[in-house]
């Protein structure tokens, strides 16, 4: 790759990683994927307290946190939404997939998330991506998600901070990333979102 080329983006540097081993405090943890995003009001702020709620949340520790990245809305009129601020966390966690889906919601609550229009603008998004490599197709949680693997604004900060991920049932992120393109997902590197404590 020429590296000289100033339309290549410099890879992100600002992934973040519990390097000691955080989780010997949880037994038999599983690994959770999640994504968080946000096109309403103070972006990055709401992004970190997401990530700060869900490591508060007794049962979890988060791992690492992605670069931030700034996204056109997908699915959506272009034009018609501001653009969102993304970003993939990895936790370990004692919780089943249906506790982690209920504190997900409640951090989307206490952040004031309306719901009304299905991808309307919405002050935080936090998905469960995958857990562990459960494949559910119950339609209160569908796992892995059922659009993460068509969606580069989830694949990009997932590799960055899992180069070797694979969707459960769909591939290496890596390919995914590959087939999607990176159209509409751009790092923000002037932005960090911190590991909690
Ligand atoms: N979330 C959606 C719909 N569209 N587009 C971007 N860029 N980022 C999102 O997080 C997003 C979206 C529904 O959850
Ligand atoms: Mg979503
Ligand atoms: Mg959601």
């Amino acid at each position: 790759m020429n590296t000289s080329d100033p339309t290549v983006q410099p890879v992100p540097a600002s992934v973040v990683e519990q390097v000691d081993a955080a989780d010997v405090t949880l037994s038999n943890p599983k690994r959770a994927v999640i994504s968080l995003g946000s096109n309403l009001g103070n972006r990055l702020e709401t992004l970190q307290g997401a990530i700060d709620a869900l490591e508060d949340t007794p049962g979890v520790r988060i791992k690492a946190v992605s670069p931030v990245y700034e996204t056109q809305p997908w699915g959506v009129e272009p034009g018609s939404q501001p653009s969102y601020f993304n970003a993939v966390v990895l936790l370990k966690t004692t919780l089943p997939p249906s506790s982690l889906l209920e504190r997900g919601h409640a951090i989307e609550e206490a952040f004031e998330r309306v719901r009304d229009e299905q991808w309307g603008p919405r002050t935080i998004d936090v998905d469960i991506v995958a857990y562990q490599d459960v494949l559910s197709d119950d339609p209160t949680l569908t796992l892995p998600h059922p659009r993460a693997h068509e969606r580069a604004f989830v694949l990009v900060p997932w590799l960055d901070v899992d180069p070797e991920a694979e969707v459960p049932g769909r591939g290496p992120v890596a390919e995914l990333v590959g087939a999607v393109g990176q159209e509409g997902v751009v790092a923000r590197t002037d932005l960090e979102l911190r590991l909690p404590e």
